[in-house]
């Protein structure tokens, strides 16, 4: 097992649904990804760096207003993070927490936050209720890339969300799809997280922190309110380990996969559509 993954870490993501891995990132890491980030989001502001549309990739999505950044779709776009992300053993430590044997990243979010407006909170949601996918190896990898304290914008979780046994159609999700019998409305979901009784864990972070997220965990931000000094970013990678399966979703407004003429239910996703970053070997398994 990796070094910065213990039982206690393991079991805590089982029970809750989510689990925080103090240091995953070293500081030059940290420091590597968000000069990456920053060069991103200022080419994108001053029209220097464009992302056209692309022959296999997916749109980058960038929304920029009231001090609240979000950026989708870097990953294979910028080679310079991929490179950051396969240098290093973050999907070993994924893998382990959630018990996987290999990971494949396919989709990445940043989300920076600045000032005091309320708008920088994240709504609650879960990431599961826009997948195609069953299983539970789905997890996303937040990392906090700035101290991330009570009032600079926590992630925020219902414990134990982790274990519904049925989805959420989601709240973008397409209009006027049925959805399977499984599928419950996005109220409840919401009325869930507003029960006096909801056990709502929120999560402080050093920059470097990995927190590990089952995409089944209903989560948010805080807003942040922190004023004007300092920023928050938080950068979150999907995974896909090795139980996941192509299921599809009909109330899904997009399929975050170009080839989709490879894909079949119930099976794998090839490895032509997304490669595996990682795969668990002799010598690591034993380790
Ligand atoms: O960092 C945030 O505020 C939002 C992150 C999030 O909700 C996600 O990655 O699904």
């Amino acid at each position: 097992m990796h070094p910065k993954v213990t039982q206690e870490i393991i079991d805590t993501y089982a029970d809750i649904g989510v689990a925080h891995v103090p240091g995953a990132f070293s500081a030059d890491w940290v420091a590597g990804m968000t000069e990456v980030i920053d060069d991103v989001i200022n080419g994108l502001r001053a029209g220097t760096v464009e992302f056209g549309p692309h022959e296999i990739q997916r749109d980058v999505e960038f929304e920029d207003h009231d001090g609240y950044v979000r950026l989708i779709n870097l990953y294979n776009r910028v080679p310079a993070m991929n490179a950051l992300i396969e240098g290093c053993d973050c999907a070993e430590i994924v893998a382990d927490v959630i018990e996987s044997d290999e990971m494949r990243a396919w989709m990445d979010g940043t989300f920076l936050k600045e000032g005091n407006a309320e708008e920088t909170a994240t709504p609650w949601h879960n990431d599961e209720c826009l997948f195609p996918l069953q299983g539970h190896h789905s997890p996303s990898m937040w990392v906090a890339l700035t101290d991330v304290g009570r009032d600079n914008a926590p992630l925020k979780t219902l414990a134990r969300s982790n274990r519904d046994p049925h989805r959420y159609v989601s709240s973008w999700a397409l209009e006027g799809a049925v959805a399977p019998a499984n599928f419950h409305p996005w109220d409840e979901l919401l009325e869930r997280t507003e029960a006096s009784d909801a056990d709502i864990r929120v999560w402080e972070a050093k920059a470097g922190d990995m927190l590990v997220i089952h995409p089944k965990t209903i989560h948010a931000s805080l807003p942040r309110t922190a004023g004007q000094n300092g920023r928050r970013i938080g950068f979150s990678l999907r995974w896909i380990g090795s139980d996941i399966r192509y299921e599809i979703n009909p109330t899904a407004k997009l399929s975050p996969f170009q080839d989709s003429a490879l894909l079949k239910e119930g099976e794998l996703i090839p490895e032509e559509v997304i490669p595996v970053t990682w795969r668990r070997n002799s010598h690591n398994a034993a380790a």
